[in-house]
């Protein structure tokens, strides 16, 4: 089963050389004495000529069954292939029972939620897996920078005995007599694990009983987070821009391939690196220029933001907010207690990060989680960790598929998850 050669890797460097490809059956041609096979595997294709008592077997074996072959590099005619394996050995390995849910050569076009109940196969489409290298990519970009930054990756649990973003939105389950729910972000733990790690990230999945069918909402997503000790809200937007800016350099850098068979030819990012800041209130302002009916404290709501990503294409932020919008945990702006140091993250429309200062003082803290009609007996594990002694401290959290679903300009978030998870998809 092992094979000594990627099909990316046959070239006229190797004519003359015995080489085993392993990988799927893309294509048959059957000229009579022999058959052009065109054998895919994760890297691209390559042509195998296959001639006697093989032919029979590769006319036969059904598109996309797993084979290996093994035979000689030669030149080739083929306009597509600059070599081509004349094949000693064509062996099946697994038969591939026809008619398969969707052709992932992508010739025939599949419904976008049959590619989803066909994942695994839809991998085999290359514009799908591209997608999927990317986001991988991306990943080691984010780790790579905050470790850089002096960040330490930690895992924090995801069944947790109480609200973390204020109660709205949980999925609650029974846990041997007791109610536990889902985490919905890591929020109250990273801002814990400053007071002893400083610097925290965490990549993880996150839930939420969101009951919106949208192409940007799933129940199940994944978020980065980071909390830093000793940094204040302008700083962690700093980082945004970062992590941000880095994983696009390197997309534009290093993936070109990926990009374009995603269909991206290079992913636009300012010419100084730098993403406008705006304030909540300069964005109210030119909504209302713009005929939008809002007056300070007004949430923006997702025609005003489309208005607004208009204006502003690309990466923008908006930053000091009303506080009564924001989570019980943001910090407000001193000199302004109406407004917050807090910030979001846009593409156009699309929200990508949210994030500020956070309250370190527990007895504010406190205050806050009534003002917002908690209970702060319920916080009780989170706030005892503000009693020993809690740095000031700011983060964020980035919705990693909302990125990717911009940075390979997709339409629809479940493009750019595996198996994405929404109100009505549990499977596979
Ligand atoms: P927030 O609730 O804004 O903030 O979430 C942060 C980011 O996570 C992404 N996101 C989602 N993506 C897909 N489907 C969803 N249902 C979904 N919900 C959220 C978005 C969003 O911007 N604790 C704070 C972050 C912080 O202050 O550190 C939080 O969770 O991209």
């Amino acid at each position: 089963i092992h094979r000594t050669h990627y099909a990316r890797q046959l070239g006229e460097d190797l004519v003359g050389k015995q080489v085993r490809i392993g990988g799927w059956i893309e294509d048959v041609r059957d000229i009579g004495k022999l058959a052009f096979v065109t054998i895919r595997d994760v890297t691209g294709a390559c042509q195998a000529i296959v001639t006697g008592d093989n032919v029979q077997a590769a006319v036969q074996a059904p598109r996309q069954s797993a084979v290996i072959i093994a035979g000689t590099v030669q030149k080739s005619k083929a306009k597509d292939f600059p070599v081509e394996v004349k094949v000693a050995e064509f062996a099946i390995l697994t038969k591939a029972v026809h008619p398969l849910p969707i052709d992932p050569t992508g010739r025939v076009e599949s419904a976008p939620d049959k590619r989803l109940d066909a994942r695994a196969l839809d991998l085999r489409n290359p514009k799908t897996a591209a997608i999927f290298h990317l986001r991988s990519a991306g990943l080691k970009v984010v780790r790579d920078t905050l470790r850089g930054e002096g960040f330490v990756e930690v895992n924090t649990p995801k069944i947790i005995g109480s609200a973390s973003e204020g109660g709205a939105n949980l999925f609650g389950f029974d846990y041997f007599k007791r109610k536990a729910y889902l985490a919905q972000s890591p929020q109250l733990y990273k801002e814990q694990l400053t007071l002893g790690l400083d610097r925290v990230f965490e990549i993880g999945p996150y839930f939420r009983a969101e009951n919106s069918h949208t192409v940007r909402h799933l129940t199940e997503f994944t978020s980065i987070d980071v909390e830093a000790a000793f940094l204040d809200y302008e700083d962690v937007m700093d980082l945004v821009e970062k992590v941000v800016g880095n994983v696009i350099r390197d997309f534009n850098e290093n993936h070109r391939v990926e990009l374009a068979a995603a269909g991206v030819q290079e992913i636009p990012f300012g010419s100084n690196k730098k993403i406008d800041r705006l304030t909540y209130e300069q964005c109210l302002d030119e909504l209302v220029k713009e005929g939008e009916k809002l007056s300070f404290g007004d949430d923006l709501s997702d025609a005003a933001l489309r208005k607004l990503g208009e204006m502003h294409r690309g990466f923008y932020f908006i930053m000091d907010w009303p506080l009564k919008l924001k989570p019980f945990y943001i910090h407000e702006k001193e000199g302004n207690e109406k407004l917050s140091k807090s910030f979001d993250l846009q593409h156009g429309y699309l929200e990508l990060v949210s994030g500020g200062r956070r309250l370190h003082d527990p007895e504010r803290l406190r205050s806050r989680l009534v003002e917002q009609g908690l209970n702060p007996a319920s916080f009780s594990e989170h706030l005892k960790a503000f009693d020993w002694g809690m740095p000031p401290h700011s983060g964020w959290g980035l919705g990693y598929d909302r990125l990717m679903m911009v940075l390979t300009g997709s339409q629809n978030v479940r493009d750019v998850v595996l198996y994405p998870r929404d109100t009505d998809r549990l499977t596979p």
